[in-house]
């Protein structure tokens, strides 16, 4: 084991190394007819004029740094299988032109799409009452009581005004006259066809009613006699329609998590890499960028002027110079047992709020993935037959639907629910969206055959498939009218092991880290939020390997599970960033243990080249600071109360003696 270095902690570093893009692991690279295109020139038109004399349809601004557009062809349709050099080296020998990138195209599944079957005949009575994950009292065979608790979140006044929710999807039915009164579509975009109609492309199975059913679960609006009503009902919400081209691009990504940021508080995607439990694949190098100035610059509330109502109001969460960060909503994936999403670069980013899936009785759904990195859970299908077991919300050109389903339908409930708290206190940041959530999720009644629910170091209890629990809107919205912002974040790189160690099937390989975690220095973090154990290891079958973390105060976090239907070989795992927040609050000073071994029933080796352990958390206690600050104020109040009273007597004390004397 090698000794780490304690002061390379910069926060640069830290970014290198959280930051490394991710590339997938089979396939043969494809291009698409996109490029991203690196101007000297900032103006659009000017952009627009290039992109249409090299024969692209048109440029579009992509905000994430200075003077970059994204070209984009006139036939959205075909894709492109190779590099095009000669256009690449006509548009690089221009003047005008910094640099070019010809954009690589990958696949983005949606998560949870089921067929035609599926689809349910047309409503004419509100589903309100189906929707028991809403209010449930045992419909479909549920568990009465095991629901997301808006009913308390509702009766306290929040229902989510003056929040902005995005559903990144494949459209939005817009015209669904459940959806139309709390459409946004100024914040609305395609990136898809690039137009501001993110509206659903028709195809005659309905393959694209995802979007539209995820909208309906966030913002359907409530009496008007139509489907069913969304959890944060009197929210508004935007269509980010980028899932309908033959590849996904790195830039109509990175376009779409960074769109008006200003204006759309919470970001709710039900896609990622394919579910395939092969895969290991995350974020490009743009999108990367996108999210961390998504959470790190954007989003604090400042008043600008409307123009056209010529008053002021509530500029979401944009703002310099420090932002309170958008929030992004993420499906945990549809894998199920074969999965493990910590392979999932969205998913298992520190960035995003992971949610994963209950069923109606509290069961794990089929298709859940479990990993370390996932932070909550909402609720999705059952797996009984009943047919109203499912999710019910809005559908395709005015139709409603029972079966709304994956983790998919989860996503959106929780982007509900954060729309709610948000409106309970609109300073709440990114992290605090986070520690609300591990604060007030529930165990309830979830029950998961293969995992416990364990406590933390600090008794917080966890399990590895739901996370801290089911979200409670009640108790979410009641804790964040009352939060105070937690401390600075601090990252301290606690150690690292880059001595090549091998791993075998006869016996498995434990590291172990000592670390002060960088006590004494000004980036000391004692109080964790997130954790990530950096790792490269190749193996001769990726997919029988398993690594577990053991934190000093002796949580275990399966970092990696036994993927059976990953045969990889070769790439393994080069410098990718596992994460758990099962440690959360936890003191991270002492010795952290990393097991790495084989599963499966074939022997295997392969070779642990690096393991290093980046800690991410604050200084002082986010809630005993917190009661203290409270006590203070209390203690404050009643000083100055006394104060008063005092003067009052005082004022009437000289004033009776000087009416005395007259
Ligand atoms: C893993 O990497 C080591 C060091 O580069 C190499 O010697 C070994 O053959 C690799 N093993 C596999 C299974 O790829
Ligand atoms: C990791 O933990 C799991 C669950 O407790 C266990 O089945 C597995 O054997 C452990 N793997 C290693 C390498 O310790
Ligand atoms: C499958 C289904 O329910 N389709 C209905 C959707 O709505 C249209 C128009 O309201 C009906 O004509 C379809 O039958
Ligand atoms: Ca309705
Ligand atoms: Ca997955």
């Amino acid at each position: 084991m090698l000794e780490f270095s304690r002061d390379g902690a910069t926060v640069t570093l830290i970014l290198l190394l959280v930051t490394v893009s991710a590339t997938a692991s089979t396939e043969e690279a494809v291009f698409t007819n996109h490029f991203l295109v690196q101007l000297h020139e900032q103006t659009g038109d000017e952009a627009h004029q290039l992109a249409t004399e090299h024969g692209f349809d048109s440029a579009r601004k992509v905000p994430v740094a200075e003077g970059l557009f994204h070209f984009y062809p006139k036939d959205l349709t075909r894709a492109r299988r190779r590099r095009s050099s000669k256009l690449r080296q006509r548009l690089q020998a221009d003047r005008r032109v910094k640099n070019v990138f010809q954009q690589e195209g990958f696949p983005r599944t949606k998560r949870g799409y089921r067929d035609l079957n599926d689809i349910d005949t047309n409503m004419n009575d509100p589903l309100f009452s189906k929707q028991w994950y809403l209010i449930n009292t045992g419909q479909a065979d549920g568990t009465p009581g095991l629901d997301l608790n808006v009913a308390e979140a509702w009766e306290l006044g929040f229902t989510g005004k003056g929040v902005t929710i995005a559903i990144m999807d494949d459209g939005i039915d817009y015209l669904h006259p459940d959806l139309a009164s709390n459409y946004n579509a100024d914040a609305s975009y395609d990136f898809s066809s690039n137009d501001p109609y993110p509206y659903p492309r028709y195809t005659d199975d309905w393959f694209n009613s995802h979007g539209t059913r995820c909208a309906g679960e966030v913002s359907a609006a409530a009496n008007n006699n139509i489907c069913g009503v969304g959890v944060a009902f009197n929210s508004k919400v935007a269509g980010i329609r980028m899932l309908d081209q033959p590849f996904m691009t790195d830039v109509i990504e990175a376009s779409s998590i960074s769109h008006m940021p200003q204006v759309i508080d919470i970001y709710s995607a039900s896609w990622g890499p394919t579910d395939d439990g092969k895969t290991v694949d995350g974020p490009r190098e743009l999108t990367l960028q996108a999210m961390a100035d998504g959470v790190n610059k954007w989003g604090f509330p400042c008043r600008l002027p409307n123009r056209a109502t010529n008053r002021w109001y509530l500029l979401a969460r944009a703002g310099w110079p420090r932002g309170k960060g958008s929030i992004y909503v993420w499906a945990s994936g549809d894998g199920g047992s074969f999965d493990d999403c910590n392979c999932d670069g969205y998913a298992s980013s520190m960035w995003t709020i992971s949610i994963n899936s209950a069923i109606n009785d509290g069961r794990t759904a089929l298709y859940d993935e479990s990993c370390s990195s996932t932070l909550a859970s909402t609720f999705s299908n059952g797996r009984k037959r009943n047919p109203e077991a499912g999710v019910a919300t809005t559908d395709l050109y005015g139709n409603c639907t029972l079966r709304h389903s994956g983790t998919s339908a989860a996503a959106p409930e929780a982007a509900g629910v954060f729309a709610l708290a948000l409106e309970a206190n609109p300073d709440l940041t990114w992290r605090d969206m986070q520690h609300l959530t591990v604060l007030t999720s529930k165990r309830n009644q979830l029950h998961d055959e293969v995992h416990q629910w364990r406590r933390n170091g600090v008794g917080l209890e966890f399990n590895h498939l739901f996370g801290y629990g089911v979200l409670d809107a009640g108790g979410m919205a009641k804790m964040a009218r009352e939060w105070k912002p937690v401390p600075e974040r601090f990252h301290c790189v606690a150690g690292s092991v880059q001595e090549p160690r091998k791993i075998s099937s006869d016996g498995q390989l434990v590291l172990s880290i000592s670390t002060d975690a960088c006590q004494g220095k000004d980036n000391f973090v004692r109080y964790l939020e997130h954790v990530q154990a950096v790792v490269t290891v190749n193996a001769s079958r990726r997919g029988d390997l398993n690594i577990n973390m053991t934190s000093p105060a002796g949580t275990k976090s399966i970092l990696l599970s036994r993927r059976p239907r990953d045969d990889d070989a070769k790439v393994g795992f080069d410098k990718w960033p596992f994460m758990t927040t099962h440690t959360w609050g936890e003191d991270p000073r002492g010795p952290w243990l990393l097991e790495a071994g084989f599963g499966g029933d074939a022997p295997q080796h392969g070779v642990m080249m690096e393991w290093t352990l980046m800690l991410h958390g604050t200084q002082s206690a986010p809630y005993i600071d917190q009661i203290v600050r409270d006590y203070q104020s209390k203690l404050a109040m009643s000083k100055k109360q006394e104060l008063e009273e005092e003067l009052d007597e005082a004022v009437e004390r000289s004033l009776k003696s000087l009416l005395g004397k007259s």
